[in-house]
């Protein structure tokens, strides 16, 4: 039985991959922090609390770090754990970079000593092109990160290429665009955004306030993802892969779509307020999926009117209760 590790496993990839990997027939361990909340909700949700085995886990802390790897011995490790909400990086940039950069050096370095023969994925983000000169963005693209949470995934991707480099480790980074969910944690734009549409229909709030609606994304959906994830890693050769819808829409075409959804004008309900904006921000991304497309047989199967269909839906449904 092939055993897995993956960190992160109660975010929003770390649950849907779980899933994947346990439908595979894998042995599951995932990571955990203690923070006295409802770490297991998105689990829970997807109705694996009880098949994943959890230990505790903090990319802070080497010497955990090499603990868990020596108790687990995994044969692939995900590496999904990070502070990973951009806003947040510009409030605690040096505890971003500790957690999202730093972490990832800790766990590819606890490998080269434990595992060296374990196939690792890093979850690179397209955060990294930051302030983007050329469109659709791809693997040769250069790096230009716009916050100190683009800034720390460039150093943990550069950190996982040398290591593969100078160790011959068996480490795949995939530089994966936005990809969201009805597991979507609230702060992220897509899902105060449905979240709002439906409490608003819902008689349960009455605005919603967000920063930059001008910012263009590519928007996919996260199951679609962690397949891509898993596809890195059955690959005899490491590798770097963009993973995109290869589409590209605004913010404020997706509060508009998804109001629709609800019946409503979103003009009506929705302000952009300058407390919501980044010091920096990454204006326009969009995403070339072809490598991944030929190399991994990967492609996107929800797009972004789907995709808020799915999730709009789902906040309906969970509002309403
Ligand atoms: P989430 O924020 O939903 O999940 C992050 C996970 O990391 C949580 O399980 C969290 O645990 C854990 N974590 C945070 N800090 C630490 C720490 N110090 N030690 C151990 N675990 C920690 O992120 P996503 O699932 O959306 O993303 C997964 C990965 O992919 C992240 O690295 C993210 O940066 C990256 N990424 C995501 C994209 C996206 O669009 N979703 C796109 C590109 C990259 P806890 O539950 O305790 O907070
Ligand atoms: P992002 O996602 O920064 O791309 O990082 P987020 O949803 O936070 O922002 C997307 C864009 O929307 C604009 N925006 C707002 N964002 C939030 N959160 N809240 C608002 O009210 C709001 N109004 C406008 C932002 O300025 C931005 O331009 C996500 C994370 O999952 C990262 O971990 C991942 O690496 C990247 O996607 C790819």
């Amino acid at each position: 039985m092939t055993t897995a590790l993956i960190t992160g496993v109660t975010g929003q990839d770390g649950a849907y991959l779980a899933k994947l990997l346990l439908e595979k027939g894998y042995r599951v361990v995932g990571g955990v922090r203690r923070n006295g909340r409802d770490a297991l909700g998105r689990l829970t949700a997807l109705g694996i609390a009880e098949q994943v085995e959890l230990l505790p886990f903090e990319l802070m802390e080497y010497t955990n770090v090499r603990h868990v790897l020596e108790r687990v011995h995994p044969d692939e490790i995900y590496n999904l754990a990070a502070q990973s909400f951009v806003g947040v990086s510009f409030e605690q940039p040096l505890y971003t970079s500790e957690v999202t950069g730093l972490g990832a050096l800790r766990l590819f370095e606890a490998a080269r000593v434990v595992t060296p023969r374990a196939k690792i994925y890093q979850a690179s983000s397209s955060e990294m092109f930051g302030r983007v000169t050329v469109s659709p963005q791809n693997e040769t693209t250069p790096f230009h990160p716009r916050s100190p949470y683009g800034v720390a995934k460039t150093f943990a991707h550069y950190s996982a290429v040398n290591y593969r480099e100078a160790y011959d480790m068996h480490i795949s980074c995939g530089i994966m665009f936005n990809h969201e969910s009805v597991l979507r944690g609230t702060e992220f734009v897509t899902r105060k955004i449905t979240r709002a549409a439906a409490r608003i229909k819902l008689g349960l709030q009455t605005r919603l306030e967000l920063g930059n609606l001008e910012a263009r994304r590519d928007w996919g959906h996260a199951p679609d993802y962690v397949e891509a994830m898993w596809l890195m890693l059955q690959q005899d050769t490491p590798d770097d892969y963009v993973i995109a819808t290869g589409e590209t829409h605004s913010v404020e075409e997706f509060v508009k779509t998804a109001f629709e959804f609800v019946s409503l004008n979103w003009r009506g309900y929705v302000t952009s307020s300058p407390g919501q904006l980044r010091p920096a921000d990454v204006e326009s991304l969009c995403g070339n999926p072809r490598k991944a497309t030929t190399a991994l047989g990967w492609v996107p199967q929800v797009l972004f009117y789907e995709l808020i269909a799915i999730m709009t839906r789902a906040d309906l449904q969970r509002e309403g209760k």
